[in-house]
């Protein structure tokens, strides 16, 4: 399997593209990798085809042609950050967003920043800069509450209304609207794609403002190695826990939806499950830049997906139960002369599919 390289200038990419409307997602150029249905060989995988056909640059979606298919299709676009303890780079997420994409181009309808638990400013500076913000637990609180960024996604499907979602992370350094674009164009292009994820060069910011792109830890040591074992149809996806992806909202309601780091994993999975590998597309964004986390945090993260996953293979039917596990995951510190045990609740919990709690299902 290889990455198509930048197939196109961006306009000829374009051309391609808008001739070609209606029909499935168009496939890359032949020159460089032949539609799959005519050239399929005995070598080629499914995981092989899906590459070829559901991978795109954000730049095969440019924004006018965004905005017309928006017009046609009659649809709207909600933008969802989840944020805790991001006063340092919401602001500038949210402002670049809504000047690029609100009130410029009318490309996205609302703009949301879900916070939970937050100790800092970061509520007040989301909504300084433009966004609607709310904090996930007083959103329908009758539901209860659960700390996490899964729970902060769930919830904020109970109060956006846009027919398509985009998910953008609160801490990012190194990108651009263009996350947004990217994203949207699978969605607005055929309509049995539902979930699009995106994947790009990773680069992490440190503490000391330095820069590197020793990225993704969990993504090559965990989801991946997860992925190729169990779910080998999945491993073409290049960035399965991206934080930025977006989603058709009929889709996001019919998910049950872990609480924590496991949202992405249980999206992707239930998606492919139910829907086929063709339902799922992925866009090339550029580079990206993010907090470093430390690694005892992502070994948390990676118990959770570890859970996720283990639910997954353990339910033929894809219906997860919602009911608590206790799982504990053990760390050890270092302390003057010795180690200090430190154990951590892995957070199990799934919120059942939206669309049953709001009673549009039996
Ligand atoms: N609302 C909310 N957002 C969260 C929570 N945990 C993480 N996030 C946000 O989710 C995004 C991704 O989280 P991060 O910790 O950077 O995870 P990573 O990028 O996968 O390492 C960031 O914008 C976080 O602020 C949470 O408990 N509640
Ligand atoms: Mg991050």
């Amino acid at each position: 399997m290889m990455f198509p390289a930048r197939r196109n200038s961006p306009a000829s990419g374009i051309r391609g593209r808008a001739a070609n409307l209606n029909s499935m997602y168009s496939p890359p150029e032949p020159d460089t990798a032949p539609a799959a249905d005519s050239t399929d060989t005995d070598t080629d995988t499914d995981t092989d085809t899906w590459f070829r056909r559901r991978t795109s640059h954000w730049q095969d979606w440019p924004l006018s042609w965004l905005l017309e298919r928006k017009k046609q299709l009659d649809v709207t676009v909600s933008v969802v950050i989840p944020a805790r303890n991001e006063e340092r780079t919401v602001a500038g997420v949210v402002t670049a967003l809504a000047e690029a994409l609100m009130s410029d181009t009318g490309l996205v309808d609302e703009l949301v920043v879900m916070d939970s638990d937050s100790t800092d400013t970061t509520g007040v500076v989301a909504a300084e800069a433009g966004a609607t913000v709310y904090r996930a637990s007083e959103v329908s609180p009758e539901l209860g509450a659960f700390p996490g960024k899964g729970e902060a996604l769930w919830k904020s499907l109970l109060v956006t209304k846009g027919d398509l979602l985009v998910f953008v992370d609160a801490d990012l350094t190194h990108w651009g609207p263009h996350f947004v674009t990217g994203l949207l164009g699978p969605l607005l292009s055929d309509g049995e794609i539902l979930l699009v994820k995106g994947f790009y060069e990773r680069l992490y910011t440190d503490s000391d403002g330095s820069i590197s792109a020793d990225g993704g830890r969990v993504t090559e040591l965990v989801a991946r190695p997860l992925l190729s074992l169990w779910w080998p149809e999945l491993a073409g996806v290049v960035q399965p826990l991206a934080g930025e992806w977006a989603a058709r909202r009929g889709l996001m309601e019919s998910l049950p939806i872990p609480v924590g780091y496991g949202v992405e994993l249980a999206v992707l999975l239930d998606t492919a499950r139910r829907h086929g590998l063709p339902a799922a597309a992925q866009v090339d964004l550029g580079r990206r830049g993010h907090r470093h986390q430390a690694s005892h945090d992502l070994a948390l993260m990676a118990a959770e997906l570890l859970l996720t996953h283990e639910r997954r293979r353990a339910s033929p039917d894809n219906t997860p139960e919602h009911g608590e596990r206790q799982a504990v995951l053990q760390q050890f510190v270092r302390t003057d002369g010795g180690v200090r045990p430190r154990s951590r609740p892995i957070p199990t919990h799934e919120r059942p599919p939206v669309r049953s709690v709001l009673g549009m299902e039996s």
